[in-house]
């Protein structure tokens, strides 16, 4: 099963259909689900089934491209309200990764430049392919220019999964952790398990475990330990959204690894592609996901917490710049002063 699962993308667009791993199966299932419903990516985006910033990103526009195709409109702006409804529905489904409006605002301005109803409605699926091919790009460019961090021997932790399952292909951190292994240097990696949801030991040990690279999981609450005696010597994580300043929005937990990782003077990095900015908002304007606490108050279908418990469950926390050694795209490193080197690599790209 481990091989055909990687070799396999995360989500793709085959048939005028949108296939997707469900990962709320792995490790133990392989499961395939196909839609030919924006509705029904709506709620596999809602539901976990598919997840991580890119790879959200990347569905939001498979799911206005179904729409397209199930538009009954005869004309141009009937069409764009027909897109602009389904916007809405896939767009409200998780509010912290900036991705997903990426995304779905990349398919809406195609929509709106083509000239009449069927020639949107190719250019829609066109560019939604166009979109998944490029992350996959993406992700090989940012792990190259990564990998020149990481030196022979490191122990690199990562929290959550910024993999291949959080992307189309490849991964953002674990991309760099694959291009610094390519490159002939020795890596070891510790996974946290990153409760409640586990994308930790369910989906990073899994893909790491598969790829061959040596990787220990620990529970999150053995990360102080694991610094403190010298266990690990550089962390790399993901993101849902970065703002101009440097602040990042990533998996909850990542904020008390970065404290830690000052602390005991441990580089922190983060990898994510330049569609996961957001040079636009201030914290004050971020929503952070709260998710249902069930995923707090059971693990599977086992009770871990009585009856009526009040729970707190946010998805997701911010890590301040001055914590963070590095921000690696497929652009380049930013290094702080961040607002000015962030500004720099959007510049770059024109
Ligand atoms: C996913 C998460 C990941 C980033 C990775 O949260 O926080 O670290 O999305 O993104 P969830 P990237 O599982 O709740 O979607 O791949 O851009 O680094």
């Amino acid at each position: 099963m481990e091989d055909k699962i990687l070799s396999l993308k995360t989500v793709a667009w085959k048939d005028n259909k949108v296939v997707m791993i469900d990962q709320t199966k792995l490790p133990s299932e392989l499961v395939f689900v196909e839609y030919n419903d924006y509705k029904d990516v709506a709620n596999a985006i809602k539901m976990l089934i598919v997840r991580g910033a890119p790879a959200i990103g990347v569905s939001g526009a498979f799911g206005l491209a179904l729409a397209a195709l199930q538009s009954s409109a005869n004309t141009k702006d009937q069409l764009i309200s027909d897109l602009e409804s389904a916007k809405k529905i896939l767009f409200e489904t998780r509010p912290t990764a900036v991705n997903l409006a990426w995304g779905l605002d990349k398919i809406m301005n195609v929509a709106k430049n083509g000239s009449d109803v069927s020639e949107i409605k190719k250019s829609v699926v066109q560019t939604a392919q166009q979109m998944a091919e490029d992350d996959v790009k993406i992700n090989m460019k940012m792990g190259k220019n990564g990998s020149v961090l990481f030196d022979d021997n490191d122990t690199v932790m990562t929290h959550c999964n910024a993999g291949a399952l959080a992307t189309v292909g490849y991964g953002t951190a674990l991309g760099v952790i694959r291009a610094t292994k390519d490159s002939g240097k020795n890596i070891k990696v510790i996974a946290t398990e990153t409760r409640p949801v586990q994308q930790g030991s369910r989906l990073t040990a899994f893909e790491l475990h598969h790829d061959g690279i040596d990787v220990s999981l620990i529970p999150d609450t053995a990360v102080g330990y694991t610094m403190a005696n010298r266990l690990v010597n550089k962390v790399v994580v993901g993101a849902d959204r970065i703002l101009r300043t440097g602040h990042v929005y990533n998996k909850i937990g990542t904020y008390q690894v970065a404290l830690m990782a000052k602390q005991h003077g441990i580089p922190f990095y983060v990898a994510a592609p330049l569609s996961t900015f957001d040079m636009k908002s201030n914290p004050e304007n971020v929503i952070i996901e709260q998710r249902k606490g069930t995923e707090v108050t059971q693990i599977g279908d086992k009770k871990t917490a009585p009856d009526g418990i009040k729970v707190i469950n946010p998805a997701f926390d911010m890590t301040p710049p001055e914590l963070i050694s590095g921000i690696i795209t497929e652009a380049g490193v930013a290094k702080p002063p961040y607002e000015e080197s962030i500004k720099k690599l959007f510049e770059a790209k024109k």
